[in-house]
């Protein structure tokens, strides 16, 4: 369901199961507590991280959606610390509407184009991860006007 590799020591995938099956320091329960608009449980980023062994040259981390060919590269220290992967609802699998199976989730992103890290970064659809010394592959709309389509291309979505 999800895949973690590039410039790590031991790449791996994990289930759904897995994913649940993690320590429970590992997890958030109710991201909700932390965003009132988004709902579900998640895993912390660095406790996946902490699995793969990221290799101390990597600086960025990259997200991609191959579902909807959507990929994010961002510097890994501004988020490694914060970041969640969202994977459950009620015990089942992320669904789709929400960006599920996998997705992203920067507790305190920035508004969308204001920074790096900012609200189009929470990728949706995860199904890889990838770390690696220079910036990955990305394909978020730079243009106001692509943003803006793609925007209102997402159900459920307001701006
Ligand atoms: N896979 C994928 N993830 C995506 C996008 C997308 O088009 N595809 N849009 C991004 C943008 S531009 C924003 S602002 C947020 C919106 O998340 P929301 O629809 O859950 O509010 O998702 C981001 N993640
Ligand atoms: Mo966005």
């Amino acid at each position: 369901m999800l895949r973690i590799d590039g410039e790590v020591e031991t790449p791996r995938m994990w289930t759904f199961d897995e994913l649940a099956a993690m320590d429970p320091d590992a997890q958030v329960g109710d991201v909700s507590r932390i965003d009132p608009k988004r709902a579900g449980g998640a895993i912390k980023l660095a406790a996946l991280l902490a699995q793969v062994r990221v290799k101390p040259t990597v600086r960025w981390i990259t997200l991609h959606a191959s579902a909807d060919n959507f990929h994010a590269s961002i510097p890994l220290a501004a988020v490694v610390e914060r970041a969640l992967v969202i994977y459950q609802l009620a015990g089942e699998p992320l669904p789709l509407k929400s960006g599920g199976p996998v997705r992203f989730f920067i507790p305190d992103h920035a508004a969308c184009h204001t920074a790096e890290i900012d609200e189009c970064a929470n990728v949706k659809f995860i199904d890889r991860i990838e770390l690696s010394n220079e910036r990955g592959f990305d394909n978020r709309p730079t243009e106001d006007e692509a943003h803006a389509a793609l925007h209102r291309n997402q159900p459920g979505h307001e701006r």
